[in-house]
């Protein structure tokens, strides 16, 4: 279990991620999120408990922004007890009329691409868009994701749902280092 904690004087922000599960709890103020990575954690197999109490009065571009660092940076802290990995892992999604794929590279080197639209859900687009992005850059997951449908709902969470599994699938163990390298960095 990795604990990791932020405080700014716009955000405070605690999390304690675990790759092998535990509980999940996510508080943020936000019921959007907390649905969103309560849908992570639950499909990826971590526990997770992530609490924040952010300047909602301005807007939740704070909040949702110093929760994916938070949670990008307990990622990659808890990587580093995770030798040698499958690094690679994909998954697709369907939720009624909407799909998400989904492929990533746990290869230390974070970005983010998105194809395809999500809309504005419970939280706008853009903050869902800044969320993943800011996820990967601190966690040094590289993640692609495209999106199709016509829910907004359906297609952000789908697309929650095949990161989610996609990384079940890259953390899970492998033999020797998967890089022609002989490292992942
Ligand atoms: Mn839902």
């Amino acid at each position: 279990m990795v604990r990791v904690e932020r405080k700014t004087k716009e955000v405070e922000v605690i999390a304690k991620l675990n790759f092998d599960g535990g509980e999940i709890k996510a508080n943020t103020g936000i019921g959007f999120l907390d649905h969103m990575l309560t849908t992570l954690a639950f499909h990826s197999g971590m526990g997770l408990e992530l609490s924040a109490k952010g300047d909602l009065q301005v807007d939740e571009h704070h909040t949702v922004e110093d929760i994916a660092i938070v949670l990008g940076k307990a990622f990659r802290k808890a990587l580093e007890d995770k030798k040698n990995i499958r690094r690679f892992g994909s998954a697709i999604v369907p939720m009624d009329e909407s799909v998400a794929m989904c492929g990533v590279d746990v290869s230390g080197r974070g970005y983010f691409v998105l194809e395809g639209e999500f809309g504005d859900a419970g939280i706008k687009e853009e903050n869902v868009i800044h969320f993943l992005d800011t996820f990967c850059r601190n966690s040094g997951v590289n993640a692609y994701i495209q999106v199709k449908g016509r829910n907004s709902h359906h297609k952000i969470e789908s697309s929650f749902k095949a990161l989610a599994l996609s990384l079940r699938e890259a953390l899970k163990s492998f033999e020797g280092v998967r890089s022609t390298k002989g490292k992942i960095d």
